[in-house]
């Protein structure tokens, strides 16, 4: 009988077997077993300045690649502040784990050193979240939480590991190994996805509206596909400002006219108004497709009689198996189809020509004018949208394809992060983070990670001096002279990043934007252009 490892070695071996190799993570007490197992188990632990970067960096993982990001915190206080964070993945549908140490099971009810109750804590934000309780089953518990974070609807899902199973001695022939998790996705069955073609083909203007998980390069693809074969324009909904986002154009206008919404994946809330209301035809009738039961109950709650067909089924299964059983070529290629996709394309002729009236700042519009023909230039540029009006018009005015924003959670502060975690899979095209003066200020320590890591990419900051989103609010609820508490000072963010280690620039004209664009590419480092722009509200897009 061989004692040989300890079930720090069992988390970190476990990790390695089902192909996680990157860990993002900040050290603390009860994990530093696991950080030194991780040498013999080849893991690449990449630290942070602050848990919820962590957490956002293996969000950024999991929405590019599919695959859970792994976070490792210390308990306690590591995990609190990697609790925030949670709810952004969860509500991107974002596959990941967060892995927390624990106070020792010895300790626990007797006021251990940071002891709180983990899983209670991270419950309301993951779709699981427990406690190991042996050290032999660490691996299962690893293998479970993996298999847990990709099923169904992806998302996150927290383990807690107490600190005296890490360092506990396990035998050989004890230690339960995961596999990795074959993944069972339920699929539509063909006489569901033919009532479903057929209430397509029998509505007059039907819309199919798709869910976060599908906003990646291959869920778009997808889309496209679903949109082609059936002759529905198919959109993704995935921003709190929701039928107002100002990627879909005009489709607010456009939705309020469908007489039939096809829920594929996309959960019947607040980002689509519950398809009630004044903003809908009173008329209009619901298909839900969802991977959970409970939420297709929720649906037939929702609309009763209006709701069609209900079915549970993987998103992208019943994508493929409506594309395999639409008519070819699809019996509708109406105007309609044509009349929806002009609406979402739909972006005021005059933006093309907006330019400042403050002299020494920018309109966003003036910036992103500028920076589309740097995004489109690679087809592999990775984009991220962060935070209020002005990340608002980045998200209306460059490209979607590969595209990450804050989701549906609604939580600013994510964007370096995930610039950072997308360089370590995107090595080559270039990465652009848009962000607000605010926004920055949640994160800006992941610059000193980002260059110790040498990862480079461009943050692209709307420096307005305020937080704006909730300034606008004040000064369309409140009023003008009402307006306080969202001030901040012009501060030189790119100094800042400088001093850090990165590159900055600093912009107060048009003209000298694409030289300051064109260094922070060719520096090589992660760079900052500090633009200062004028106070402009996000954009409205109407037909
Ligand atoms: C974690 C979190 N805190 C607060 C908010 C509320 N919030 C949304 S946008 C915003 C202002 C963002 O300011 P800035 O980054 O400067 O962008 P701007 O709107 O000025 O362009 C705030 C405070 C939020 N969405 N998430
Ligand atoms: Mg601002």
């Amino acid at each position: 009988m061989t004692q040989s490892l300890r079930g720090a070695d069992i988390v970190a071996r476990s990790l390695k077997r089902l192909g996680c190799t990157r860990v993002f993570t900040l050290s603390g007490n009860h994990i530093m077993s696991i950080f030194d197992a991780a040498l013999d188990a080849g893991l690449d632990l990449i630290h942070v300045r602050h848990e919820a970067a962590a957490v956002h960096m293996a969000d950024a993982h999991g929405r590019l690649t599919g695959e859970p990001g792994i976070a490792l915190v210390t308990g306690g206080p590591g995990h609190a502040n990697a609790v925030g964070a949670l709810f952004t993945a969860l509500g991107a549908e974002s596959p990941l784990v967060l892995l927390s140490g624990h106070a020792a099971t010895w300790e626990l009810g007797r006021g251990g050193f940071q002891e709180i109750r983990q899983a209670e804590m991270a419950a309301p934000v993951t779709k699981a979240a427990w406690t190991a309780t042996a050290a032999a089953t660490l691996g299962h518990d690893i293998g479970e939480a993996m298999r847990i974070a990709t099923s169904g609807r992806p998302g996150p899902v927290a383990l807690s590991l107490p600190s005296d199973l890490l360092d506990q001695r396990v035998e050989d022939s004890s230690i339960a190994w995961p596999e990795r998790p074959a993944r069972a996705a339920p699929a539509l069955a063909d006489a569901t996805a033919d009532a479903i073609l057929s209430a397509i083909a029998g509505a007059a203007r039907p819309i199919i509206i798709a869910g976060p998980q599908m906003s990646n390069v291959s869920g778009r693809a997808l889309l496209a596909k679903l949109e082609a074969a059936t002759g529905t324009p198919a959109v993704i909904v995935e921003s709190p400002r929701g039928l107002a986002d100002a990627t879909l154009g005009a489709f607010a206008d456009l939705v309020s006219r469908a007489d039939l919404i096809v829920l594929l994946g996309k959960a019947l809330d607040f980002t689509v108004k519950w398809a009630s209301g004044r903003a809908f035809d009173p008329d209009v009738r619901v298909a839900a497709i969802d991977p959970e039961d409970a939420l297709v109950e929720r649906a037939r709650k929702e609309k009763g009689e209006r709701l069609l067909v209900g079915a549970v089924a993987d998103a992208r299964c019943a994508a493929d198996t409506l594309i395999a059983r639409a008519a070819t070529p699809p019996r509708r290629k109406s105007s309609w189809h044509a009349e929806a996709r002009a609406m979402l394309d739909e972006r005021p002729a005059a933006w093309s020509g907006i330019v400042s009236q403050t002299p020494g700042r920018l309109h966003p519009a003036e910036v992103f004018r500028v920076l589309r023909p740097y995004v489109e230039r690679d087809p592999d540029s990775v984009l991220i949208c962060d935070g209020g009006e002005f990340a608002q018009w980045g998200q209306s005015m460059l490209p979607v394809g590969r595209r990450l924003i804050n989701g549906v959670a609604g939580a600013i502060g994510v964007s370096l992060s995930f610039a950072l975690s997308a360089r370590m899979i995107e090595p080559r095209a270039p990465i652009f983070a848009v962000l607000g003066d605010g926004t920055i200020g949640f994160h800006i320590a992941e610059f000193e990670t980002a260059v110790r890591r040498g990862l480079p990419f461009v943050a692209m900051l709307g420096n307005d001096a305020r937080w704006n989103a909730e300034s606008q609010i004040q000064l369309r609820d409140y009023g003008a002279n009402r307006m306080h508490g969202c001030e901040l000072l012009p501060a030189r963010y790119d100094q800042v990043v400088t001093a850090l280690g990165g590159h900055g620039e600093h912009v107060e004209r048009a003209a000298d934007l694409p030289g300051a664009i064109e260094r922070a590419l060719a520096s090589g480092k992660p760079a900052c252009i500090n633009v200062m722009i004028e106070s402009i509200a996000a954009p409205a897009i109407r037909a």
